[in-house]
């Protein structure tokens, strides 16, 4: 046992694997940083790739072992696990699974911590279903639970820090765009251009999207973080690569590739911007926070399951928005995601852009109604401890 195993276990941990890309360590980055910041938890984040982790968070040092970072003790999973006490909640993300040696000191408790399984979001009705189930281990006396998040009041909801729109109001009342053009280095845009930023993955349609928008007789900024979209640009660009720091003109097409930053940072890429292009599960979410009509590109499943995903998104989304706009929304999404030709969707989408936008806000401000997930995680835990008694 080291040293750090003296210290008192904390509130929460949580375990995340990082399957690919960013979105498994975004999402329990953010949910550690809530728990801290928003309920004054003592908070464990136990990550396996440090360098995945670093990107996001550019402070931290891969060397290291471990570090505190806004308040959350953060520590690499590695095999053998350094042998901590548990925490009085465990979070396994996304299914990962738990070394051994941990399940059985969580079983060593006096008292059994609560064992919470934090799963993918998604729209669709059986979520309902399986929030909040229970499964009992099958050797230990342990009981984990099946945490879903959601978009009804009945699911785990969505994480969004206390502030968050408050933040946002007030970044862009204090004129944040002017500010942050010139804090990054990019060339004021005249007023009538369209902003845009692109988190995506390889996008093939891209190249003709950029035909229409270097063509275009409104003006284009295209902001777009170092990411595995740049192959497909600089083709589209006729360039041999792009790299951040990147600055293009075509006709009516202004490029800005930027580098890849913290997540705060990125929330207010996503601000400045009239559309986002997101992806995965936390961009996702947060382009919806920003209030701005948005474009979808689904992490693709195998048997093309992610459509039953996407569509289910799009079911509620469109609730109320003017039908012939929420066509040009589902036909464009679909078209990002492979099913259609972006450049071919693209003018009914941008026609319909004026009426998606107070869709767009209207939506992110009833999301932000109620609660968040980070409280609703917290009670949960409550009235699991109370139900024992
Ligand atoms: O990176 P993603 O595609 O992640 C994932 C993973 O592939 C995961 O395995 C999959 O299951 C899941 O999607 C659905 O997309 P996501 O979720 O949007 O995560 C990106 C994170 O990176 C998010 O927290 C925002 C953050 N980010 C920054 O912090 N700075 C940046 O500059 C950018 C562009 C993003």
């Amino acid at each position: 046992m080291t040293e750090n195993a003296l210290l008192p276990p904390p509130d929460y941990e949580i375990f995340c694997q990082v399957v690919d890309n960013y979105g498994d360590i975004g999402v329990c980055w953010r949910l550690a940083r809530s728990l801290v910041r928003d309920h004054g938890f003592r908070v464990r984040l136990w990550v396996d790739d440090f360098v995945a982790f670093s990107r996001l968070c550019p402070v931290f040092h891969t060397a290291v072992q471990q570090a505190v970072v806004e308040g959350v003790d953060i520590r690499q999973w590695t095999m053998p696990l350094e042998q901590l006490e548990p925490a009085a909640v465990v979070i396994e993300a996304f299914a990962c699974t738990l070394p051994e040696a941990h399940v059985e000191a969580m079983a060593a408790r006096p008292v059994a911590p609560v064992w919470i399984n934090l799963e993918y979001l998604s729209a669709e009705d059986w979520v309902s279903g399986c929030h909040g189930l229970a499964s009992p281990h099958p050797s230990q006396p342990l009981t984990k639970h099946f945490f879903f998040p959601g978009f009804d009041v009945a699911g785990g909801g969505l994480l969004r820090e206390t502030g968050l729109i408050a933040a946002r109001d007030s970044f862009l009342q204090q004129d944040g765009r002017a500010a942050w053009m010139a804090t990054n280095e990019v060339a004021l845009p005249a007023a009538d251009t369209l902003i845009v930023s692109l988190f995506a993955y390889e996008q093939p349609g891209l190249t003709d999207l950029v035909e229409i928008w270097v063509r275009s007789s409104r003006p284009v900024l295209l902001l777009v973080p170092e990411g595995r979209v740049l192959g497909d640009l600089a083709r589209a660009f006729g360039v041999l690569g792009l790299s951040a720091g990147a600055r293009l003109r075509k006709g009516s097409l202004s490029l800005a590739v930027l580098p890849f930053t913290d997540q705060d940072a990125y929330d207010r890429l996503l601000w400045v911007s009239d559309l986002n292009f997101a992806r995965g599960e936390d961009s996702f979410v947060r382009a919806q926070w920003a209030g701005k009509p948005f474009v979808w590109h689904i992490y693709a499943q195998d048997d093309e399951a992610h459509f039953d995903k996407l569509d289910a998104f799009l079911q509620r989304y469109r609730a109320g928005l003017d039908p012939a706009a929420a066509e040009a929304l589902v036909a464009f999404w679909h078209a990002w995601n492979g099913r259609g030709v972006p450049a071919a969707a693209w003018s009914a989408f941008a026609e319909g852009l004026p009426v998606i936008g107070p869709h767009a806000e209207n939506w992110g401000l009833s999301q932000a109604a109620m609660p968040d997930l980070a409280m609703r995680l917290t009670q949960f835990c409550n009235h699991i401890v109370d139900a024992r008694g």
